[in-house]
């Protein structure tokens, strides 16, 4: 990754993350935690990857984008709103009555959003649809972020075997292993063990990578859009459920938590210092 590149990609996710800490402090509540922790993700994607034309946002030959975790719409709303898909003042109306941005992704209200997800699971398969459909092109990739909570739902293992069954190496997921899921620790809510073991028995390109370095999601993003060598691959992202914004990070239930003005203020000036 040029170092230029590198810049402008962290710049990009430290605004991602002031746009998500305004929007949070204006409605005053939110699942701010699981948005703040793909924030490196999508500036990564967004910012180096992926292709997509915001004049455009069903534009045929745009990457496609699952985020299956669709709590974290907000996180990606943010990102939207840089890119000019929609004016920044629509933020302000998340989640409010007849608003484009409702709490979890909706592909029929939200320009660039690809799929509507919310029900945890089913993005991976619809996931899995959208890669068989565009298999034999090799322009395109699709893109999938799922939650650790989120894969103990059985539906992510039935698509995982359908993926690699049906050789979709168009498809790139990712994991936000970030510990947590609603209600506590994944760990001791429903043990995961080793996703890694887990995908690869499955049949799947695995890495692991810090969710928070952007050289190292850029690296292994393009290792997996790269590698076409017939298994889906999957990304597994060691981060950090709200990273950024101090008073999230230290808050122990912060999968949904209320966010005051004053807190959303000092979190941007830590993240402008
Ligand atoms: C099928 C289904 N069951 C339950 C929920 C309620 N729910 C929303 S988010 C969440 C926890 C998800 O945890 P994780 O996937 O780890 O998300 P993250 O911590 O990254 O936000 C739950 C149980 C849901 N949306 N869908």
């Amino acid at each position: 990754m040029q170092a230029t590149i590198k810049k402008e990609v962290e710049s990009f996710a430290r605004e991602i993350r002031i746009m998500q800490l305004e929007m949070f402090a204006n409605l005053g509540f939110g699942h701010i935690g699981g948005s703040l922790s793909i924030s490196d993700l999508l500036a990564t994607l967004y910012g180096s990857i992926m292709k997509f034309d915001p004049k455009n946002p069903k534009w045929s030959e745009r990457d496609r984008l699952v985020v299956s975790k669709g709590h974290s719409g907000p996180a990606v709303y943010a990102t939207l709103t840089c890119l000019g898909f929609f004016p920044k003042e629509m933020l302000l109306t998340l989640n409010q009555g007849g608003t484009m941005l409702p709490s979890h992704c909706d592909m029929n209200r939200t320009p660039g959003i690809d799929m509507t997800t919310g029900s945890l699971g089913q993005g991976a398969s619809t996931a899995c649809g959208i890669a068989l459909a565009l298999k034999d092109d090799r322009e395109k990739t699709v893109f999938l972020i799922l939650g650790d909570g989120e894969c103990q739902e059985g539906q992510v293992w039935e698509a995982a075997m359908f993926a690699a069954g049906r050789k979709l190496d168009n498809l790139v997921a990712f994991v936000d292993r970030n510990g947590k899921q609603l209600d506590g620790y994944t760990e001791s809510i429903m043990p995961l063990g080793s996703l890694e073991h887990k995908f690869e028995a499955f049949g799947w390109n695995v890495q692991t990578v810090d969710g928070h370095n952007v050289e190292q999601l850029y690296d292994s993003i393009m290792a997996a859009k790269t590698l076409r060598n017939g298994h889906p691959s999957v990304i597994i992202m060691d981060t950090i459920k709200g990273k950024g914004a101090a008073f999230v990070e230290e808050t122990m239930s912060n999968h949904h938590m209320t966010v005051s003005k004053e807190q959303a203020e000092a979190a941007i000036q830590e993240l402008l210092r």
